[in-house]
């Protein structure tokens, strides 16, 4: 080959390869893993409920070791609206019930097993109950079922997963729409067993066969998000206290999670290099136990602590899971319910103004007029700013008319194109034109579905944020500024 025909083949190469890399006039592509639909409409629920509600609420317990008789179960006032009424004025918009825990008795009326409600005093079937008032004031209807059964006799036997499964069954078909289904990592030990009273140890990785598990649930409620350690649809956080870590990746390296996954603490961040999508779930309780106790009723968690709760969930990438222990009556504690409520009131008024609504959004680097930096402070949240492809830091200011005092900003990726960006900083403008950092507690890294980022208070007309790196061009729908209470 002569050395001209060989400069115009690689030349023709190179171009091809540019534009095959990058057409700017498109919409970036998606960047593996990427979210289900049913993963970016479940991680826009942002805040739900769990109850914890059977026999332990009535024998002070928070693990029953399943010998409790069905005559222990008497709640004098049950009312599962009262429970809605109170989840939807604390601005959740879901629940999620332990139709059985570990104990093994069944809130609803089970055709497997006489240990349920049927056989009880109180008698109604509280799934139903439950799944209807959910319906009547539009939420979402949630399970949790504990594959632990310490009081069937079958349990560590083949026959028992068996069992298990034909519950799951009756739970996905009779009660209309379910949004999450709760696969405990809580697994195997002592119990009743049908009067056995023994150890029963299981392997947690193979016992249950759970993609089998999973199977029957995305087969019957194909919107379902599956909830364990490891997913599919969204993992544990890896504590109980309810919050993610601020580097918190959207990812796993699913094949090696399972329910009952010793390493669970890297689940607080994720896995950077993970091959899945399945993002973090926060839960803890309003109290410091999961069932009721009257000796807590002094210990419900404060409103100020729900809140940092708030921000280190939802605004760490995650969703909230925050559980309400029903108590003998029936009903949400008073003081559980008044300090949701408050909660909910404080977030929405610390939320509530946007102070970087109709300011200037400008950018380093634009793909194209449909992505420009304006997309950001729209309201849209299909709308985003991208730069062009290759682009993985970037520089986005934002210019206020007047000056402003902040202490907290919000950042979202439009995720259905994947999570990309590794690290970030923010900075404010001071009166002698220097860019500064702003003060910021904890790790500027990843930012997912939301990231909310307190900081010390400051107050400027220029703020900018620096994209120092990403696994593909980043694409941010949204960012807005408060001034919050509970900083400085
Ligand atoms: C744990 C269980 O052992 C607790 O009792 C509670 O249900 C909590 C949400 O999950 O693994």
């Amino acid at each position: 080959m002569t050395s001209y025909r060989l400069i115009l083949t690689t030349a023709a190469a190179l171009l091809m390869s540019l534009s095959a890399a990058a057409d700017n006039s498109l919409a970036p592509e998606a960047i593996e893993p990427v979210p289900s639909a049913q993963q970016v409409a479940w991680q826009r629920m942002e805040t739900y409920a769990f109850i914890h509600f059977g026999p332990n609420t009535f024998t002070d317990k928070e693990w029953g070791y399943g010998d409790t008789p069905a005559s222990a179960f008497n709640p004098t006032r049950l009312d599962c609206e009262q429970w809605v009424q109170t989840i939807v004025k604390a601005g959740m918009r879901g629940v999620i019930l332990t139709c059985k825990h570990h104990d093994g008795f069944c809130l609803w009326h089970t055709r497997y097993t006489d240990y349920n409600v049927a056989n009880s005093p109180f008698k109604r079937d509280i799934v139903r109950e439950l799944s209807d008032a959910c319906r009547k004031y539009g939420i979402r209807f949630g399970v949790y079922l504990s594959p632990w059964d310490r009081h069937q006799a079958s349990y560590g036997r083949p026959e028992y997963v068996t069992y298990y499964y034909n519950q799951l069954e009756e739970l996905m078909t009779q009660y209309g729409d379910v949004f999450e289904v709760w696969f405990d990592g809580a697994n195997g030990g002592d119990g009743w067993y049908g009067g056995a009273c023994e150890k029963r140890e299981i392997d947690r990785s193979t016992y249950y066969n759970y993609p089998k598990a999973w199977g029957i649930v995305n087969r019957l409620q194909p919107n379902a998000i599956i909830f364990s350690d490891g997913g599919p649809g969204c993992r544990w956080v890896g504590n109980e206290k309810g919050f993610a870590n601020p580097t918190n990746w959207s990812f796993l390296r699913i094949k090696e999670v399972y329910p009952g996954y010793p390493q669970y603490e890297e689940l607080q961040s994720g896995h950077a290099d993970g091959d899945a999508w399945c993002a973090s779930e926060c839960n803890t309780s309003i109290r410091p136990g999961w069932f009721y106790h009257e000796s807590e009723d002094s210990k419900v968690k404060t409103v100020e602590e729900l809140t940092d709760l708030y921000y280190r969930s939802v605004g760490h990438n995650g969703t909230f899971l925050l559980n309400f222990p029903v108590d003998r009556e029936g009903l949400i504690h008073p003081t559980d319910s008044a300090t949701a409520v408050q909660w909910h009131e404080r977030i929405m008024s610390e939320l509530g103004q946007n102070l970087l609504a109709g300011a200037k959004f400008t950018a380093s680097d634009t793909r194209n007029k449909k992505f420009e930096a304006s997309m950001m402070g729209d309201g849209d949240w299909d709308t985003y700013w991208a730069p062009k492809d290759g682009v993985t830091s970037a520089d986005i200011v934002i210019k206020t008319k007047k000056d402003v005092t902040l202490n907290c900003i919000m950042l979202q990726e439009y995720i259905p194109l994947g999570q990309r960006v590794k690290e970030f900083v923010l900075e404010y403008k001071t009166c002698c034109g220097k860019w500064v950092p702003l003060l910021v507690d904890e790790e500027t890294t990843t930012i997912g579905y939301k990231r909310i980022v307190r900081f010390h208070e400051k107050t400027a007309s220029e703020w900018r944020i620096r994209i120092l790196d990403a696994r593909a061009c980043p694409c941010i729908n949204n960012v807005e500024g408060f001034l919050i209470d509970n900083r400085d």
